[in-house]
């Protein structure tokens, strides 16, 4: 009842290191520096990602942990309501939050599989791991790639009807338009009786926000930071990592938590996969993240320009968090 479904090739790492050059050499020629956050999971990244999520100023973590164990008897019933049904679980890394509904749909005596999808092999295989030993009635069939790629795989080996995770609030990564463009891919892979569950990190007291991105630990600095040092690794960079330093920004209007790294000094770096010298003067920042908050207006606003109607809202005892259930 175990089975990993590898849709990455031997080309793709090659393409991946390519992609990855070319869009540091792009993100770095611009007047406003920027690298995309994609680029922070490599394993150091997923390692550090890991232990944010342990970390106590980040509460996104914790709050959806509380939202599914306060509600997961409702999450379970809705999703199994229409019948049977494949749990999707789109960038499930390690699904401990996941477990938890899990736990209860096999309660529940629920009719489904679990397909976690993930571009990490290394996390599908401990994961696959790691539920065989936990729950062992679970049938589960993990798939390693990108998101589409696993869609389109899962269009032609298993149809019936499907209910996706995006949890965690990845969605606030995407900028508005990759949002759209996100939603209305999944939405094209969806039809009448699907679900989607998505995360969001709610809009609050901006302090809080802010401290949830700039840990006293420096955990989150050293995330960030990590991107640097993967350039050096990856690609033949030179940067001396500690010439720069992690800041985060918290825009309350646009609702948008912003991470950049910020050169203590003038000074040049070379990145040899990219032929290039890159100029950096005093102060000045490389863009990386962006995490968007939410507010449950928003969450139906996007919903409904891309064919989704929210079926029910789940939030924890603070109001930090949702899970939102969309219907097709
Ligand atoms: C993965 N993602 C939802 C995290 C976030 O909160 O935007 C990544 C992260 N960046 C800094 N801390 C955590």
């Amino acid at each position: 009842t175990l089975q990993i479904t590898d849709l990455s090739t031997p080309e793709s790492g090659t393409s991946a290191r390519a992609r990855f050059a070319a869009d540091v050499k792009k993100g770095l020629s611009q007047h406003d520096k920027q690298l995309s956050s994609r680029y922070f999971y490599d394993g150091e990244g997923s390692r550090l990602f890991q232990k944010i999520m342990h970390v106590p100023e980040y509460y996104l973590t914790s709050s959806e942990h509380d939202v599914f164990t306060t509600h997961r008897q409702t999450i379970a019933r809705q999703m199994a309501s229409q019948g049977d049904f494949h749990l999707i679980d789109l960038g499930a890394g390690d699904a401990t939050k996941t477990r938890i509904i899990l736990e209860e749909l096999l309660e529940q005596n629920a009719a489904f599989d679990y397909v976690p999808v993930d571009i990490s092999g290394d996390a599908m295989a401990e994961l696959c791991e790691n539920l065989q030993q936990a729950l062992p009635e679970l049938h589960s069939h993990a798939v390693v790639g990108d998101y589409f790629d696993a869609l389109d795989w899962l269009d032609e080996h298993k149809p019936g009807r499907r209910v996706l995770l995006f949890l965690g609030s990845n969605i606030g990564n995407f900028n508005p338009e990759e949002r759209q463009s996100f939603l209305q891919k999944v939405r094209s892979h969806m039809r009448s009786g699907d679900m989607l569950l998505v995360g969001m990190d709610l809009c609050k007291e901006p302090e809080t926000i802010l401290r949830a991105y700039d840990d006293a630990a420096g955990v989150t600095a050293a995330f960030n930071l990590n991107l640097l040092h993967r350039i050096n690794r990856e690609l033949g960079g030179n940067f001396i990592v500690e010439q720069f330093k992690h800041f985060a920004l918290y825009n309350p209007q646009k609702g948008v938590m912003k991470s950049f790294i910020i050169s203590q000094q003038d000074q040049e770096v070379t990145v040899q996969a990219t032929g290039q010298t890159f100029q950096f003067k005093a102060w000045e920042a490389i863009h990386t993240e962006n995490s968007y908050k939410f507010t449950l207006a928003l969450a139906e606003t996007i919903g409904q320009e891309n064919g989704f109607e929210v079926k029910q809202v789940f939030q924890d005892k603070n109001q930090y968090f949702a899970d939102v259930l969309y219907a097709v």
